[in-house]
């Protein structure tokens, strides 16, 4: 039996691979983090929680992905744990370094030295053509990384190029485009938009405030990306690889198609709100899938207008649950995201009321 090591296997991608990886009938083992509140609620919604072994580890500690590695003594690791918010890592630049940069370092160092033929994932992604004006974005684009995130993922990706020509690591990056899924995190705009568009509609909700409406993101759906990241390890010989639909679209149409699947005009409840621009921001991503189609014989099927009614018929159904008054295993209803704009302003005049004056640090949000 195949074993694989999922690191991330709590987030919105680590669940749909670890249910593919099942159905293949592998073993798998997955990294969660201790964190105050149990964060196992995507696994138990796909109704695997009982099926994979999980380990505690973090990135940052080196001896808990040694035990992790140990315990699991897998054929193939799957490194997608990340601080995986762009917004968050211009607040959190050195955490997000140390996770989304040294994290992989430390993997492919405990390969070295352990066992040189476990095949590496790294979850690398379209952030890294950042300010790249090249459309469609090709394997070949150049990188200019517009994120401390991005800095820090070329880092890895880089780092498994080396390790790969260096010592003959099998490690290999799938540079995923924009995927989302009714698993998405609340904090990214798809997902808040639709859990919002659910809201409203069922009167739980006014408005919605967004920031920036005009990037254009190439957007797919998660499920088939994890096949994508199955497909690359199964390759005789590592290699990076382009996932992603080759076509693009504004937030500003991702709403209006979320708010039309439920019969209302977007321009009728989206607020824009300047605190919710990034201090530098990527305008364009588009991928070309062409060589993943070509090599692993991949090809994306769920389109734009299918994905967004997918997701606002997933968060209508919790929301209507929720007024019925049924138990639910999901994070719509106290997730701190409800609560950011409340807090944030709370935050600011706090540090107003308290003297603190220096302008541009705790005043840029987002
Ligand atoms: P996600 O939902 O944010 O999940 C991230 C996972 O990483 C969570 O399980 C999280 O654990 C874990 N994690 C965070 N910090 C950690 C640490 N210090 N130690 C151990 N685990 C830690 O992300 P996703 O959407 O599934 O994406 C998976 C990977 O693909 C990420 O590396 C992301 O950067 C990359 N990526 C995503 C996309 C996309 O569109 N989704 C595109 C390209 C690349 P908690 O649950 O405890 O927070
Ligand atoms: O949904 P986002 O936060 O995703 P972003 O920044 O594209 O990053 C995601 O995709 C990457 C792959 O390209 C991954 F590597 C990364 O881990 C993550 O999964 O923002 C998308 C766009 C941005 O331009 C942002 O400025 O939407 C814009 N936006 C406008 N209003 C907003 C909002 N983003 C968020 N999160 N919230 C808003 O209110």
């Amino acid at each position: 039996m195949k074993r694989a090591l999922i690191t991330g296997i709590t987030g919105q991608d680590g669940p749909y691979l670890a249910q593919l990886l099942l159905h293949k009938g592998y073993k798998v083992f997955g990294t969660y983090r201790r964190v105050s509140t149990p964060n196992f609620w995507r696994l138990q919604d796909l109704g695997i929680v009982k099926q994979v072994t999980l380990i505690p580890a973090d990135l940052s500690d080196m001896s808990s992905l040694l035990e992790a590695v140990t315990i699991s003594d897998p054929q193939e690791i799957y490194n997608l744990a990340a601080q995986s918010f762009v917004g968050s890592s211009f607040d959190q630049p050195l955490f997000t370094t140390d996770i989304d940069a040294s994290g992989s370092t430390r993997f492919l160092e405990i390969i070295r030295h352990l066992k040189k033929d476990i095949r590496f994932y790294q979850a690398s992604t379209s952030e890294l053509y950042g300010a790249s004006s090249e459309i469609p974005q090709h394997e070949q684009t150049p990188m200019i990384p517009n994120s401390p995130y991005a800095a820090a993922k070329l880092h890895s990706f880089h780092m498994c190029r080396i390790y790969r020509h260096s010592y003959g690591i099998q490690a290999s990056n799938g540079i995923l485009f924009n995927h989302e899924s009714p698993l998405r995190g609340l904090e990214f705009v798809t997902r808040k938009i639709t859990n919002s568009v659910a809201k409203i509609k069922l009167g739980l909700q006014k408005n919605l405030p967004l920031g920036n409406l005009s990037p254009q993101r190439d957007w797919g759906y998660a499920p088939e990306y994890v096949k994508a990241m199955w497909l690359m390890m199964q390759q005789p010989k590592a290699d990076d690889y382009i996932i992603a639909t080759g076509e693009t679209h504004a937030v500003s149409e991702f709403a209006q198609e979320a708010f039309a699947a439920v019969g209302l005009n977007w321009k009728d409840y989206v607020l824009s709100d300047k605190r919710l621009h990034r201090p530098l921001d990527v305008h364009q991503l588009c991928g070309s899938p062409q060589k993943a189609e070509t090599v692993l014989g991949w090809k994306p099927k769920v389109t734009f207008n299918e994905l967004v009614k997918i997701m606002v018929a997933a968060d209508l159904k919790r929301w209507k649950m929720f007024l019925d008054g049924k138990a639910f295993p999901w994070d719509a209803p106290n997730h701190s995201h409800e609560m950011d704009i409340i807090a944030r302003n709370v935050t600011k005049d706090a540090y107003r009321e308290a003297g603190y004056k220096k302008k541009g640090l705790k005043e840029r949000f987002f």
